[in-house]
């Protein structure tokens, strides 16, 4: 393959990749939206209303991830795999607030959500590394002034993280990928397309089942993310080809 040929790909995850790992996903019939109203945890006005509700919602899922039986499965390793064995760039977007792709070994990635095991200051808008559990007493250590910390997610209403990157990658990449998400948020449900129309890019989808968006794919695979993505990974390595 020569060096001027683009084989650039760009792979967005969701919560699906992380569901074998023992994280829920948050829209399937056992998911976090069946146990709680996402108006009462996941937006700047809930937060606002029940800084100590959210705090717990958040503190909990942190500490899930902290225990030994959550680590990253097939499907994390065979993404960090595809990196660092591809001819070329491989940038992983993830809508996953986990730390399992980096757990298992990515280095090219871009949490669009936000990330469990960061803070950042109202105050003084700073993004720290939070590893145990957070409230309104917590003092930044910044810049010094209390009641500011916050989990680093980005909520509905929010503009998610490193878009012009994210954008600049789509319009130039030849091979986008997507697994084990939904298609119901936005603007990361409209990935696709725009990979589609700016650049022609080829599309797959990878998921347990046909996602909102499964018509807008040109290739898909379906079953369980352990299976399917090592075995996508596997054969893109064996062909060299994006299609
Ligand atoms: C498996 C599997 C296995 C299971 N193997 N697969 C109307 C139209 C268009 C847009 C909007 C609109 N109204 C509002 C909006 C915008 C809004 C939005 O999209 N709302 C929709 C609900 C309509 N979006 C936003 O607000 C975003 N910001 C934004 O647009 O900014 C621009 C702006 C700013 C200000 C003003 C105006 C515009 C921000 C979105 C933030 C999303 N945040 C969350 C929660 C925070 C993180 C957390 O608490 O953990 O992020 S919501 C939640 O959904 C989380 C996820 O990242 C995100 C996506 O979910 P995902 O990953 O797709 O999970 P699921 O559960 O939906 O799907 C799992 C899939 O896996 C399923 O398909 C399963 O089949 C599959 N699966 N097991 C393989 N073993
Ligand atoms: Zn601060």
């Amino acid at each position: 393959m020569s060096a001027e040929t683009n084989n650039a790909i760009v792979v967005l995850t969701g919560a699906g990749i992380s569901k074998e790992s023992g994280l829920d996903t948050f829209r399937d019939a056992d998911g976090i939206w069946a146990k709680v109203r996402l108006e009462e945890v996941a937006t700047p006005e809930a937060f606002a209303r029940d800084p100590e509700g959210v705090h717990e919602f958040y503190n909990s899922r942190r500490r899930k991830l902290r225990e030994g039986d959550v680590r990253p499965n097939a499907a994390h390793a065979a993404l960090a795999r595809l990196e660092a064995e591809w001819p070329g760039s491989v940038l992983i977007v993830t809508q996953n607030v986990d730390n399992l792709h980096e757990r298992a070994g990515s280095k090219n990635l871009i949490h669009m959500h936000g990330e469990h095991v960061k803070a950042r200051c109202a105050h003084c808008g700073v993004t720290l590394v939070w590893e145990c559990d957070m409230s309104r007493d917590d003092v930044c250590a910044d810049c010094g002034r209390p009641g500011g910390m916050r989990p680093h997610i980005v909520w509905f209403g929010e503009m998610p993280l490193q878009m012009e990157r994210i954008f600049a990658a789509l319009e130039t990449c030849a091979l986008f990928v997507s697994i084990g998400t939904s298609g119901n948020v936005y603007p990361a449900a409209g990935f696709v397309q725009h990979a589609r129309l700016s650049t022609n890019a080829h599309t797959v989808e990878l998921n347990l089942e046909p996602s909102e968006s499964a018509t807008l794919f040109a290739e898909s695979h379906y079953g369980p993310a352990t299976e399917v993505v090592p075995g996508y990974v596997e054969r893109l390595l064996e062909t060299g080809q994006v299609n």
